[in-house]
């Protein structure tokens, strides 16, 4: 899947503006998926914003009731200005390629970001969006009991999935792509992202994945995109440091540490 770029911790959405850094790892060796055998998988999209090109798509979500979405709330911030509108923001349900018009694009009534949130510390990384029409014909995923352990056992195979960057240079996949990658210990974790340059990892609202030597990895785009275990949405894709770089892992929301908040708005 995607992958992108900075050598800085901080969480971004697809920005359009690419500025490869040093950080050029090749993408995150996944492979094309279809949202036909992923129903709830969603993109994000604002054409006003990001052009047309591409549908608008500047992050990942997944639909988890008719009329709910969830997805990151650093898709809703930018560095710059803090708290962003998305003109014309829509989700787009049941297109695989991008480039094309299949599915539907569904306006979104409202965005509830988790009200501990924090852009600075990429803590309680999550938004629910309400759609104004409901996809009562979609399945939907099953989100994760708060408080719950297991899924996250160090090298639990994950599957992470979205339309982001794939090479580190800001090449955005125009289709569906998908990618496994083993949940890394939390105390690996830990000492990857001590604070500083780097971010700090903690374990409270995160779980890490990626293979020890790189090279599979979430990146710049596939934000707010969903990681699941067992059919389950564990994670959402959060932060890093680059992409697919080794030493380097994904960052993902804890989805377990934010599930009451995430209920209680369903
Ligand atoms: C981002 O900028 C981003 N490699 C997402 C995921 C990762 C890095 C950056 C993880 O949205």
């Amino acid at each position: 899947m995607l992958a992108l770029l900075a050598a800085v911790p901080v969480p971004l959405v697809a920005l359009g503006t690419a500025a490869p850094a040093e950080a050029q790892r090749r993408v995150v060796g996944g492979s094309a998926v279809s949202t036909a055998d992923h129903p709830w998988i969603v993109a994000l999209s604002s054409r006003q914003q990001f052009g047309s090109g591409r549908s608008g798509q500047f992050c990942g979500g997944a639909l988890v009731t008719p009329t709910k979405v969830v997805t990151a709330a650093h898709c809703f911030y930018d560095e710059a200005r803090g708290r962003v509108d998305r003109p014309g923001l829509k989700v787009i349900v049941g297109r695989d390629d991008m480039r094309g018009t299949s599915g539907r694009e569904v306006a979104v009534r409202s965005v509830w970001i988790h009200p501990d949130y924090s852009f600075a510390a990429n803590m309680n990384d999550v938004a629910v969006l309400t759609l104004a029409e409901s996809q009562g014909a979609l399945p939907v995923v099953e989100l994760v009991g708060q408080g719950e352990t297991e899924p996250y056992a160090a090298g639990t195979t994950t599957q992470v999935y979205g339309w982001g960057d794939t090479t580190g240079r800001g090449d955005y996949s125009p289709v569906l792509r998908g990618v496994s990658v083993p949940v890394v210990p939390d105390q690996v974790c830990a000492q990857a992202y001590p604070g500083g340059q780097d971010g700090r990892f903690d374990a409270r609202g995160m779980v890490c994945a990626g293979e020890e030597r790189g090279g599979k990895d979430a990146c710049q785009g596939d934000s707010g995109g969903p990681m699941i275990v067992d059919g389950r949405l564990v994670g959402l894709v959060s932060w890093g440091t680059g992409c697919a770089e080794a030493a380097h892992p994904g960052v993902y929301t804890r989805v377990s540490s934010v599930a009451d908040a995430v209920r209680s708005v369903l």
